[in-house]
């Protein structure tokens, strides 16, 4: 894999843009100067502390998809630029997961691994969350665990994980590469996976499903781009919505498929659709969810309340003169959608950079 150099122009309509929103950093030319030579002589260029933390911040704000963006402004940027070894990004990404969660209360935090070099690329994550649970493909066909994850998992396996207890919320190991190899695996500890157990407020045997998921969404293998230059390793977390464990993770057919199984505990009629089983099913699994982590204490967001700041954001971003992108398909809740205001509008969604993408796997 062959980093190329870095494309002046990005570089330049960054610096302008960091220049444009902190009036403090003083004018842009010198730094433009200054950038411009250390292109021509390496192929790329190092950004101060400063323009890394509001590229991080704006590649946030940019991110059509995210629903969580009103306070875009308090991410917490980790800047770890020079660790290059697997072994150090391991460390750190654990660090990050305590850091992100002390005493249960999340912080929006990132942290940034080295850049891509003209011959010398950047670590990468090759997990999708630094946080996600193992699918066993069992020989009768059934699967333990989350079937989004069984090729995954396959792969670790051939890599040299022997596998965890077999229990259908077995955390992963870290794969983390530099460069041409295998990666590197590594176990993330018990104490920095915090973990909230699902019951209901109101349905005594919910408990006993043995339901859990982890506290924390740090997704891993987006690249964070800022004026040109890519952090193919930049994990970021902010916190759940409910929606995305009870309406999608827990329940969708091809993941932990949990509604029939409710429906029928709940004792519906399941052979008709329309009695609704699904969506009663759904609306008490998304209250147990919401419930447990209230419960434990866990910073988690509902649909409502998330969909009501996510007009917020739109209203003071307009006011701040700015196009806020926002994908329709993404930012309505995949439960209740027309019960929620940004259901009823439609959006500009324009790639605007910093941002975060995902690359094709160009390393494997
Ligand atoms: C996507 C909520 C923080 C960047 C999403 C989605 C939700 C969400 C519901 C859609 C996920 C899906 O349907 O699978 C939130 C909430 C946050 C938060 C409640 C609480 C603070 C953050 C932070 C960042 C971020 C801190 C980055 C710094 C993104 C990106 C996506 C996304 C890039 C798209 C992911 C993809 O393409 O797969 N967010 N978010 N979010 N969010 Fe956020
Ligand atoms: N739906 C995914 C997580 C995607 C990002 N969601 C967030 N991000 N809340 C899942 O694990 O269910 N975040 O940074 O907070």
């Amino acid at each position: 894999y062959a980093v190329p150099r870095v494309d002046a122009a990005a570089a330049e309509e960054y610096l302008r843009l960091f220049h444009a929103e902190n009036p403090a950093a003083g004018p842009v030319k010198p730094r433009l100067n200054e950038v411009r030579a250390e292109i021509a002589r390496t192929g790329t260029y190092t950004h101060t502390p400063g323009e890394l933390t509001f590229g991080a911040k704006v590649a946030w704000r940019n991110s059509g998809r995210c629903i969580g963006r009103l306070y875009w402004r308090s991410l917490r940027v980790r800047d770890r630029r020079h660790v290059n070894t697997p072994e150090g990004v391991a460390v750190e990404c654990v660090n990050h997961l305590r850091e992100a969660a002390p005493v249960r209360r999340i912080r929006p935090t990132i942290t940034v691994f080295a850049q891509d070099r003209p011959g010398m690329p950047g670590p990468r994550i090759w997990n999708e969350q630094l946080i996600r649970y193992a699918g066993y493909a069992m020989d009768d066909g059934s699967i333990v665990g989350d079937p989004r994850y069984v090729d995954f998992t396959t792969m670790l396996r051939k890599l040299g994980w022997p596998g965890g207890p077999g229990s259908p919320f077995d955390v992963l190991p870290l794969a983390i590469s530099m460069g041409d190899g295998p990666p590197l695996l590594s176990t993330v500890p018990g104490d920095a996976v915090l973990e909230v157990p699902l019951s209901h407020p109101a349905y005594p045997w919910f408990e006993q499903l043995g339901l859990r998921w982890h506290a924390v969404p740090a997704i891993s293998n987006m690249c964070l781009e800022i004026g040109g230059i890519c952090y193919r390793a930049a994990p970021f977390n902010g916190w759940y919505m409910g929606t995305e464990i009870g309406a999608r993770n827990l329940a969708d057919t091809d993941r932990y498929d949990l509604m029939p199984l409710i429906a029928r505990r709940m004792g519906l009629d399941t052979d008709s659709d329309r009695s609704l089983w699904r969506d009663y099913a759904l609306v008490e699994l998304n209250m147990a969810v919401l419930h447990s982590f209230e419960q434990a204490g866990v910073t988690m967001t509902d649909h409502h309340t998330e969909a009501r700041h996510f007009l917020t954001h739109l209203e003071r971003e307009e006011k701040a003169g700015r196009v806020c992108p926002a994908d329709w398909t993404w930012i309505v809740p995949p439960m209740s959608a027309s019960a929620t205001p940004v259901f009823h509008r439609y959006y500009e969604n324009r790639e605007q950079s910093p941002s975060f993408v995902h690359h094709p796997d160009s390393l494997e």
